[in-house]
């Protein structure tokens, strides 16, 4: 496995020195940030990151995310053209030595929590998902904490009106046909396509979600089978839906998982949870487990550890700082090493 850390970028306020600072790190997943959805990144855009992290001794293998238009999702007569961009920039990707594209196929809205400041006995912050606040929420006035703000209520209220009436089945066929037009790219070039878990792993404002459950892979991986079609697997995203029975998961599809989010949660009640530290003993999801059956599997990708909590008096963007992050990769490095050296 490669141990990588997410960075924003150039706006990002952790320098890639104390990223490169954290053991056994072998490069940074990132993305350039200021191309509108559905253009071309520019090869000048990609060579300057590139440039970057080269400059700072890390790898630039692993892209996150080069996001989708949400005309192709709902398979619109547009979609052709800005599928066409797509495929492009996975060309100009690989030109600069980019290993893997993770993305997610979640209409409107991306990852979803109700609180991004909860805070824990210990004076930790973190991410939470509470039931009754989510049911609270009017979808046609939303101020959602954490995703994407670049559309006013009015660009919102029209996206859900195109999506109205959207099938699952409908939403899986403009993924199925989105990537049997860009995987020739990704012969091409050898990059691998992992599409991040919807999260939470369930329909929410009526919006339909096709990626958070066994059978979602199953039916993904039959209709395409071309190998470069694969899974980030994030266990903070799959952990949220009780029905899914993770390392069993991670064994299964060890041979398409090319990138790993690892990420702690714990429950509450039935409904309700938080993020947590890494640590198999601080939540709900089995770390040790799902490292077990990736490595027994032969899994050989990216891993990152995911949404750390705000520590030690850390004000940074929730779920990415640095320390809990640096923690996380130091637990998971040990961890990985165990593992892969028992398996000997
Ligand atoms: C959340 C992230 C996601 C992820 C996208 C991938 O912290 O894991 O926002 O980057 O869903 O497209």
């Amino acid at each position: 496995m490669k141990m990588t850390f997410r960075w924003y970028g150039e706006g990002d306020c952790i320098p890639l020195q104390y990223i490169k600072q954290i053991p056994n790190m072998s490069g940074v997943v990132t993305a350039v940030y200021d191309t509108p959805v559905g253009e071309v990144w520019e090869e000048s855009k990609i060579a300057r990151l590139k440039s970057l992290c080269d400059e700072a001794g890390l790898e630039m293998e692993v892209i996150e995310s080069v996001p989708v238009h949400e005309d192709i999702k709902l398979g619109k007569s547009s979609r052709d053209k800005l599928i066409a961009n797509y495929a492009q920039t996975i060309r100009n990707l690989g030109k600069f030595g980019v290993k893997c594209i993770c993305y997610n196929f979640m209409p409107v809205f991306d990852w979803f929590r109700t609180d991004l400041h909860y805070v824990q006995a210990n004076g930790a912050e973190c991410l939470a998902y509470k039931e009754a606040d989510f049911r609270k929420l009017d979808k046609h006035n939303l101020r959602l904490p954490g995703w994407d703000e670049s559309y006013t209520p009015e660009q919102l209220n029209g996206l859900l009106k195109e999506y109205e009436g959207m099938t699952h089945e409908q939403l899986f066929e403009n993924l199925v046909y989105f990537l049997k037009v860009i995987l020739p790219a990704c012969d091409e070039t050898g990059i691998n396509m992992a599409i991040h878990p919807d999260d939470p792993p369930w329909d929410i404002f009526g919006l339909p979600r096709i990626v958070g459950r066994e059978s979602d892979y199953d039916r993904l991986f039959a209709a395409v089978p071309n190998k470069h079609n694969g899974i980030t697997f994030c266990t903070g995203s799959l952990g949220a839906g009780r029905f899914n029975d993770l390392p069993k998961m991670a064994a299964k599809y060890a041979s398409r998982i090319y990138f790993a989010h690892l990420r702690q949660l714990k429950f509450v009640n039935e409904t309700d949870f938080y993020e947590n530290g890494h640590q198999t003993s601080d939540g709900n999801v089995d770390i040790y487990a799902i490292v077990k059956a990736l490595v027994e599997n032969g899994f050989d990708g990216y891993v990152r550890p995911d949404h750390g909590r705000n520590i030690w008096g850390e004000d940074g963007k929730p779920g990415y700082g640095l320390y809990d992050r640096a923690l996380g990769a130091a637990y998971l490095n040990g961890m990985f090493e165990a593992v892969e050296k028992d398996g000997k």
